[in-house]
């Protein structure tokens, strides 16, 4: 009996879990209105943690506090207060942009559970999104290390739109294990429609704990919100030679308790 327990226990570890994960979600809500400050604090360093996190169990589970863990935003620029990328609630539509809003825990909560957010420790909440307005990079940043897990088929969803009628723009979406390396570049095309852009980067990543997602704008002014990377996380395997030292020790209790 025993030894069926174990290999049921072994059989479970090494089971994947049945569906993917927001590991980490940026609704850029911390920015002020107009400029990249952080939570009414002066000009931030270009950096921004992640907000939202499935697997944040701290404080109210999947949002603030705990959040950051799983995720970070670097915009590849220090703020001066006349930038390129701009935190705005005056998008065409006003506000956030809406695609993209259920994505966080399956839809169980969603980018408009504010009140949550702030009861969680975000001491502000703006109604914005960001506008690009030049030829940059922006990477984001997922990690399941800070819980012991890796993740497969990994994945980008953001809320996209241009910000004048009319226009359309491309953005580039590239995955990195390494942060240095990109590749599977994927193509992402924003017209005035407030749309659900999606990035499926397949097997590229699997195994990892930590992806880096580049996003390349073209030029055209663009508007961007809720963006999330997802997984399915996996309690990551031990090395064969560690799991029969396990293996190994599990026996030597089993023998013990028997004496
Ligand atoms: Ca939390
Ligand atoms: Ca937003």
């Amino acid at each position: 009996m025993k030894m069926k327990a174990l290999i049921l226990a072994g059989l479970m570890l090494g089971a994947s879990s049945a569906q993917a994960a927001t590991i980490a979600g940026w609704d850029f809500s911390q920015y002020t209105d107009g400029f990249l400050s952080v939570d009414g604090a002066t000009l931030s360093d270009g950096t921004l943690d992640a907000n939202w996190a499935d697997l944040d169990t701290v404080g109210a589970p999947g949002l603030g506090a705990g959040a950051n863990a799983f995720g970070d935003l670097n915009l590849g620029i220090t703020p001066t207060g006349a930038d390129p990328i701009v935190p705005t609630s005056a998008t065409l539509g006003g506000g956030s942009l809406t695609s993209n809003n259920d994505t966080p825990a399956a839809g169980v909560m969603d980018f408009t559970s504010t009140a949550t957010l702030q009861a969680d420790g975000q001491t502000l909440w703006n109604d914005v999104a960001l506008r690009v307005d030049s030829a940059l990079d922006i990477v984001f940043q997922a990690s399941l290390s800070s819980i012991g897990q890796i993740g497969n088929g990994w994945s980008l969803q953001l809320a996209g739109q241009t910000a004048a009628l009319g226009e359309t723009s491309t953005i580039g979406a590239a995955l990195s294990t390494d942060g240095v390396n990109f590749g599977a570049t994927q193509n992402l095309s924003v017209n005035q429609a407030d749309s659900l852009l999606v990035a499926d980067f397949l097997t590229e990543g699997d195994g990892s704990d930590t992806v880096f997602i580049r996003l390349s704008f073209d030029g055209v002014s663009t508007f961007i919100d809720n963006v999330t990377i997802l997984a399915d996380p996996v309690v990551a395997t031990p090395e064969p030679s560690v799991a029969l030292l396990f293996a190994g020790l599990a026996g030597l209790a089993v023998f013990g308790r028997r004496k």
